[in-house]
């Protein structure tokens, strides 16, 4: 492990510490795992702190709902096995606080792949990487050859961010107008990843959030709802 996954671990670990304490309910929305394929019995020993950790957070009273990514869809099946754990295919759409006199307020969270206008590419190879057959034959090529071939295509899809950074900041505020159009069918909060831009826009008493991501030391945030309302946090 390198010393900047070191670093990430020891900050998530720690982040995992105060929602232990704090209690709830935690949503991940996708991309949690750089690559995550499921083989029967089989999780890949440099991921096996973080599942461990994970499993201790739900051991901890806290439920967890996660939101497949584009890297790691294929981790429904440990969740799916696991209680307290569920598991999401594209979108989580609830109400949080029913009880309030106004009658609570409206969540719509995703991971926000296949979204962008342009991305017709992507759209054609999520339905492959979702196509069962597909699934069955990346199965046999067994756990080793199978996350050799994940790291690649990640590797190659990992981009320098100084030169990526205003299209990620174009992507960013075309995914601003797409979350506009959940906020006008009724939904109060929308919040999504995948980007690697954060953003936070709020008006009147509606939010939309781009979580960023973990790889950008400034771009580390998180969402926390609680009484005091939607904030974003800092990592
Ligand atoms: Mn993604």
């Amino acid at each position: 492990m390198d010393a900047k996954e070191e670093e990430r671990r020891r900050t998530l670990f720690q982040l995992f510490d105060s929602i232990e304490q704090r209690g709830g309910t935690l949503f991940i929305l996708g991309d949690f795992f750089d690559f995550w394929f499921e083989y029967p019995g089989y999780i890949h020993p440099a991921l096996k702190e973080v599942v461990t950790r994970l499993l201790q957070v739900r051991d901890r009273g806290v439920e967890i709902h996660y939101i497949g990514g584009n890297h790691d869809f294929w981790v429904r099946d440990l969740i799916l096995r696991e209680e307290a754990m569920y598991f999401y295919p594209d979108h989580i759409a609830f109400t949080a606080g029913e009880d309030a006199a106004d009658g609570g307020i409206r969540f719509y969270l995703c991971h926000g792949d296949g979204l962008l206008k342009n991305d017709h590419g992507y759209r054609l190879m999520k339905k492959v990487l979702r196509n069962p057959l597909a699934i069955f034959g990346f199965r046999l090529l067994g756990p080793s050859w199978g996350y050799r071939l994940g790291e690649k295509a990640n590797n190659r899809s990992r981009h320098n961010y100084t030169v990526m950074l205003p299209y990620l900041q174009r992507d960013a505020d075309e995914m601003m107008v797409w979350q506009a159009g959940r906020l006008s069918e009724g939904y109060d909060i929308c919040i999504m990843g995948h980007i690697h831009y954060p953003e936070l826009r709020q008006e009147a008493s509606k939010s939309r959030l781009l979580l960023g991501d973990w790889v950008v030391p400034n771009h580390r945030y998180y969402a926390l709802w609680d009484s005091d309302g939607i904030q974003r946090i800092q990592i």
